[in-house]
């Protein structure tokens, strides 16, 4: 019998590529998607598993949309990667941000606990609940939490409300500190995509420059299609744990920039960027570096795509796309 796995968010970045790992493990997939009068499927179908997920319409919101659809089909795994995922547009939408991000896991948590308990649970949990906390600029799964935005504040009650259903009533739950990850289908409005989509629109001569908000910070890019894998292995495990997953090497905005730039064959790039204080976040996270030595050495796991190889494929595809 197949194995089979439900995927929440299955139209985001993540979703698409988790869904592409499990059907080449012979998975059965669902795909909960939530009802548009035109849904897209951009992301599935350019990693060509469109036709292969079996699609499931329900909401994070709607509690009892989730209670029927794990009643339904009570997946071996089930893996939450839905959410309101912009940490950007969560000043403005907190209240939906909180809804969909907290409160929306609560309602898988509690379907999973009535209707299906023996399937595992995977809770997309992120490293943005470190906030600027670290201890000498590194995150590991022992640094505290100091979230700096309300939807890292959203993830956090997911987190807390994943351990503690694994703690009280015995759930096999994992939460996976996820650090940035990237590819090509990543979300335009995110910082990587929002250059490499910006550069492209530059050298096909459809745009002029590229407006950024804080390009001091640095984050820790790897490629989603390695950290999908990692959340896979957090569920074959024998005991649920959480695992904090990264590359342990940070980047600035900068080296992106010059990298991205480079592969086009600018090299005076800065005369292409404009600073515009509408993309500068109320509370910034200037430094975020993780170690992920327990996943290496628990799961096997380890990041295979570098930060410039990440670059460069992001750079070449968009430009295959526009031109
Ligand atoms: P993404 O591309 O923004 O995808 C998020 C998905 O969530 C979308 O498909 C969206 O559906 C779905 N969604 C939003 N609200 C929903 C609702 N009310 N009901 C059902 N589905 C809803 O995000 P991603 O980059 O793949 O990230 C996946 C998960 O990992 C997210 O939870 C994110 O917060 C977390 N995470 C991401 C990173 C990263 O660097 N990518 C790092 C750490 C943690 P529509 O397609 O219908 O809009
Ligand atoms: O690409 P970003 O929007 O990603 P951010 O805020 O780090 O969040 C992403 O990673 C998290 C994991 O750490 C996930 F949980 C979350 O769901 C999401 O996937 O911004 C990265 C940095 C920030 O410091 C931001 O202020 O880039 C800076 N930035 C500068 N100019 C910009 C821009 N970010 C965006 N999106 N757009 C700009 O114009």
């Amino acid at each position: 019998m197949k194995k089979t796995a439900l995927i929440t968010g299955i139209l985001g970045q993540d979703g698409a590529y988790l869904a592409k790992l499990l059907l080449e493990k012979d998975y059965q997939v669902y795909g909960l998607i939530r009802r548009y009068t035109n849904p897209n499927y951009s992301n599935l179908d350019y990693l060509g598993v469109t036709d292969d997920i079996e699609y499931v319409s329900g909401d994070m919101n709607d509690e009892a949309s989730l209670m029927n659809i794990i009643k339904l089909t009570t997946p071996n795994e089930v893996y939450n990667l839905a959410a309101q995922s912009f940490v950007g547009s969560s000043w403005d939408q907190a209240k939906l941000t909180t809804e969909v991000n907290s409160l929306g896991v609560l309602y898988l948590l509690n379907a999973i606990r009535f209707f299906s308990p023996r399937s595992k649970f995977y809770q997309a949990s992120t490293s943005e609940m470190f906030g600027n906390s670290s201890s000498k600029g590194i995150q590991t799964e022992e640094t505290p939490f100091h979230p700096r935005s309300p939807y890292a504040i959203s993830k956090l009650y997911a987190h807390w409300m994943t351990v503690n259903f694994k703690e009280s009533y015995g759930l096999f739950c994992t939460s996976g500190i996820l650090f940035n990850h990237e590819s090509p289908i990543r979300g335009i409005e995110f910082v990587t995509r929002k250059i490499t989509d910006g550069i492209a629109r530059i050298k096909l001569g459809l745009a002029k420059e590229i407006r950024l908000g804080n390009i001091e910070s640095k984050r820790d890019w790897g490629f989603a299609g390695d950290y999908v894998e990692a959340m896979w292995l957090m569920l074959q495990q024998k005991e649920p744990d959480n695992f904090l997953i990264s590359t342990g090497i940070n980047h600035s905005i900068k080296d992106f920039l010059e990298i991205a730039f480079g592969r086009v064959g600018i090299k005076d790039w800065k005369k292409y960027i404009k600073i515009d204080p509408r993309y500068k976040r109320p509370a910034e996270l200037f430094v975020l570096q993780g170690k992920s030595d327990k996943a290496h050495r628990k799961l096997g796991w380890k990041p295979k795509v570098k930060f410039e190889e990440l670059v460069k494929m992001m750079v070449d595809a968009d430009i295959k796309r526009l031109g």
